[in-house]
């Protein structure tokens, strides 16, 4: 019951931390990312927890975007080392279409920061979606799937995200 209570104020506490975030006036060049972590269960039954670091997404080539892997025990947490992270930006929905774009770059860990450092490409302005697998040292998938759309073909589900994805809104 402690526990349950301590989670309800940590989720409040988000809430509200979130809540001033959009109350803040944006200009093009801050953060625009919708979510800007996701946590999730990895296949060793371990909990993960992957962000974004100082993301300011614009149209074009977004060179050395960092994030943050770790495993969350309790509200501790233990920096992933050399994990490979594929990632897969899409732009999802009837419109879009979820298609792609060329020049990315998946994250590769990095040890003087202890950070994953990517190239991420926004060919357009809009709602992009970071479609993320990640697999342990041993090229062991421990979560994340594959997005149901194959490029230039007719097999494509518009709507179709990995299990672990951060939204993006980019600017035009
Ligand atoms: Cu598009």
């Amino acid at each position: 019951m402690k526990k349950l209570i301590s989670l309800l104020a940590i989720a409040l506490f988000v809430m509200t931390s979130c809540e001033k975030v959009e109350e803040s006036n944006f200009d093009d060049n801050q953060l625009k990312a919708i979510n800007t972590s996701i946590d999730f269960d990895g296949k060793d039954n371990m909990k993960y927890r992957l962000s974004f670091i100082d993301y300011k997404p614009f149209n074009g080539l977004n060179k050395d975007v960092k994030f943050k892997l770790v495993k969350v025990e309790d509200t501790k947490e233990f920096t992933v080392k050399d994990y490979i992270i594929k990632m897969d930006p899409r732009m999802a929905g009837e419109e879009m279409g979820n298609h792609s774009s060329e020049g990315n770059i998946d994250p590769k860990y990095n040890k003087v920061d202890g950070l994953y450092h990517a190239t991420i490409s926004y060919s357009m302005g809009g709602n992009w979606t970071l479609n993320f697998i990640i697999k342990n040292n041993k090229n062991k998938i421990i979560a994340g799937s594959s997005v149901n759309c194959i490029h230039g073909s007719e097999v494509c589900d518009v709507n179709s995200k990995s299990t672990v994805a951060l939204e993006v809104d980019v600017p035009n």
